[in-house]
């Protein structure tokens, strides 16, 4: 098996982005097989490493792990991310539950249909600052302290700064209501891990283009309207 894990998805964002996030944040060196086409996730399948047959999977320690959650859970623990009790890993998994709900809404906004998309769009931005947003932002006043559960980082904080970036793609200067969201974002980048991982020509990805998502659905002969499908 490899030292480095080994990210098996396509060449864009999707479920993975998370993943690449979470390892970046944790400071641990990885490599990816991106597949082009369905023949190459087709072979992936033969091999049979998928579980499911389905991705995103990482291989690590001797196993193919699949499932996303599964996979972010692995890292977290293994590195330290994910509490320190019981107790904290249930508040982090509240808050990380909440950010992938808003997560999954933004990964498949790129494979809405058209004539769709401002509807869907506004209706990211209204659950961001409605739903979302003020659940960190009163997290963080209410104890004063640098992150989520007090002065450690976890995964949920990596999570969350995934979220807002992402959000800000979409809107910027949605963050104008949210103070400590802002301070949040702005310490976090500076976090040595964080800020290599925000450079250009690291290894991550941008939101998903009109070519990348046609191979997407080509990839995994899918319809179009995902969006809907997967709301
Ligand atoms: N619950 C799974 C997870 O979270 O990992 C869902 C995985 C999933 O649906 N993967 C898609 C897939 O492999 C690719 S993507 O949605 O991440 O782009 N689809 C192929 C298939 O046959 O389901």
């Amino acid at each position: 098996m490899a030292a480095k894990p080994i990210l098996y998805y396509f060449d864009g964002r999707g479920r993975m982005e998370s993943v690449r996030w979470l390892l970046a944040a944790a400071g641990v060196e990885y490599e990816e097989v991106l597949f082009k086409t369905a023949e190459d996730f087709d072979n992936l399948i033969k091999s049979g490493k998928l579980m499911y047959d389905q991705v995103p999977m990482v291989e690590m320690d001797g196993m193919y792990i699949v499932q996303t959650r599964a996979i972010l859970k692995y890292i977290a623990t293994k590195y330290n991310l994910y509490g320190q009790d019981l107790k904290e890993r249930a508040i982090i998994d509240m808050y990380v539950e909440g950010m992938r709900d808003l997560n999954d809404m933004m990964i498949y906004f790129p494979f809405s249909l058209p004539e769709q998309k401002q509807k869907i769009l506004n209706y990211i931005l209204e659950r961001a600052t409605e739903r979302f947003f003020p659940v960190y932002e009163k997290a963080l006043k209410d104890h004063g302290k640098n992150y989520l559960l007090g002065n450690q980082l976890s995964w949920a904080d990596v999570q969350l700064i995934e979220v807002i970036l992402m959000v800000e793609e979409l809107k910027s200067g949605i963050l104008s209501a949210f103070p400590k969201l802002q301070e949040f974002k702005a310490r976090v980048s500076k976090l040595p891990n964080i800020q290599k991982f925000l450079q250009p020509g690291s290894p991550r990805k941008p939101q998903e283009d009109e070519t990348t998502v046609e191979v997407v659905k080509k990839i995994f002969k899918g319809e179009d309207d995902l969006f809907l499908q997967h709301m």
